[in-house]
């Protein structure tokens, strides 16, 4: 069936999936290192390119190429390249497009080890790599060197909410003649498009918001030119950080729900974004849908919706956001962000702990933000959640002063 007319939720059910010779409804998990070949000829058609089909899982497989094939069709790129994990995806974009004295720009509040990889590992191969507040197009102008082949763009950013415009920082690259990635992750392809909008690679941890469910780690790269997809899929291939077939069946279930999860979950957001603003414990709420975000008119002109991600400090800063997190019964302190249940973390001492404290703050973070990745549960329970939590925040507090 041709899909690319269908609605975006007919898509996620549709798009990429090819009738199994066995009548399978579901993909099946095609559980093999290797695929026999016919004949000597037909193998080594099969190599030359001459003939489509499957070698080995680490270069294809039915059951990986359905999830690559369905994300392909719903970011309206040429082809997807499932890897073993989001950082796998990353890893594979840098190698692909830099050699030793190129340089990247990227931005600065990029998921931290997306940073550290660069700065700790890339550099040791003679790659630099420049980060600025990319939302700003005059720090990203100033940031582009004769030498820079990547420009790298997290949006909306993790744990900063700041947001880029794709359209505007493509234009100004391309001119540039350097190429654009935008690491979708917090989005979604559900809420929005970066190939549309002008980049050349989109990028997901699909353990997040595709997979939906906690319960796989994953990537997949998407490009819109075929050339690009090529040579992203050799170093993926050559490099061997492939999916596994079951891992690609779990996340072609949970991409399924995508939108269902996500038009839940952003409500909810909405809604505990507005109660947080209200509460006098809370010094500063980050949320893209909240008309007090910096680039909230940005967010509904390149987002479908505005997700479910939220970052807060409350006044009393890094001891009452901890105190907060080990008072929280329903949300779940671990890392990680768009599964079905509400989860909450302290990106300072967590997941951006590898970037430095003046990184963290150029990065425009303190080290009391707070991140709560908001879940499809009832609105009403989380809400009395965090009201419980920060009464025992004032409670706590009140003992510590009484004591001193
Ligand atoms: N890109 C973004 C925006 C991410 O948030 C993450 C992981 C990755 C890439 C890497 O993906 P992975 O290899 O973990 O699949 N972010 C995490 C986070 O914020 N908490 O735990 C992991």
């Amino acid at each position: 069936m041709d899909t690319k007319h269908l609605g975006i939720n007919s898509k996620l059910i549709h798009a990429g999936h090819r009738a199994d010779p066995t009548g399978a409804v579901n993909v099946p998990i095609y559980q093999t290192s290797t695929f026999a070949f016919r004949d000597a000829q037909h193998g080594a058609a099969l190599f030359a390119g001459e003939e489509d089909g499957y070698i080995y899982t680490r270069i294809g497989n039915p059951t990986i190429r359905a999830l690559e094939e369905s994300v392909a069709e719903l970011e309206n790129g040429c082809g997807g390249i499932a890897t073993s994990s989001g950082m796998g995806a990353v890893s594979t974009l840098y190698l692909a497009v830099l050699s030793a004295g190129a340089h990247m720009v990227s931005t600065a509040s990029v998921y931290g080890p997306s940073r550290g990889l660069m700065e700790k590992h890339f550099s040791r191969f003679g790659v630099e790599s420049t980060y600025v507040d990319t939302s700003d197009l005059t720090q990203v102008r100033g940031a582009l060197r004769p030498h820079t082949k990547l420009l790298y763009v997290e949006t909306p950013a993790n744990p900063t909410m700041q947001l880029t415009d794709i359209a505007q920082v493509s234009a100004l690259a391309h001119a540039h003649g350097c190429l654009v990635a935008v690491d979708n992750t917090f989005a979604s392809p559900y809420l929005q498009k970066p190939l549309d909008l002008g980049a050349d690679v989109v990028l997901h941890s699909v353990t997040k918001f595709i997979n939906g469910h906690a319960d796989v780690v994953g990537g997949i790269l998407v490009a819109k030119d075929p050339s690009v997809c090529k040579l992203l899929r050799s170093v993926m291939v050559n490099f061997g950080c492939n999916m596994d077939p079951h891992q690609a069946f779990l996340v072609l279930r949970g991409l399924r729900t995508l939108g269902i999860r996500i038009e839940r979950a952003q409500r909810n957001a909405l809604e505990i974004a507005h109660w947080l603003e209200r509460q006098p414990e809370v010094q500063s709420v980050r949320y893209v849908g909240l008309a007090s975000h910096p680039q909230h008119e940005l967010a509904k002109r390149q987002m479908k919706g505005f997700g479910s991600m939220i970052s807060f400090e409350l006044k009393g800063g890094m001891e009452a956001g901890r105190r907060l997190m080990n008072a929280l019964k329903m949300a779940t302190l671990a890392v990680s962000l768009g599964g079905v249940e509400t989860l909450v973390e302290h990106p300072a001492s967590m997941t951006h702990a590898g970037i430095s404290p003046e990184g963290r703050r150029a990065a425009g973070f303190s080290d009391g933000l707070v991140r709560y990745s908001v879940g499809i549960e009832d609105v009403e329970d989380l809400i009395a959640d965090l009201r419980q939590a920060l009464d025992a925040v004032a409670t706590e507090s009140r003992e510590v002063a009484t004591v001193r």
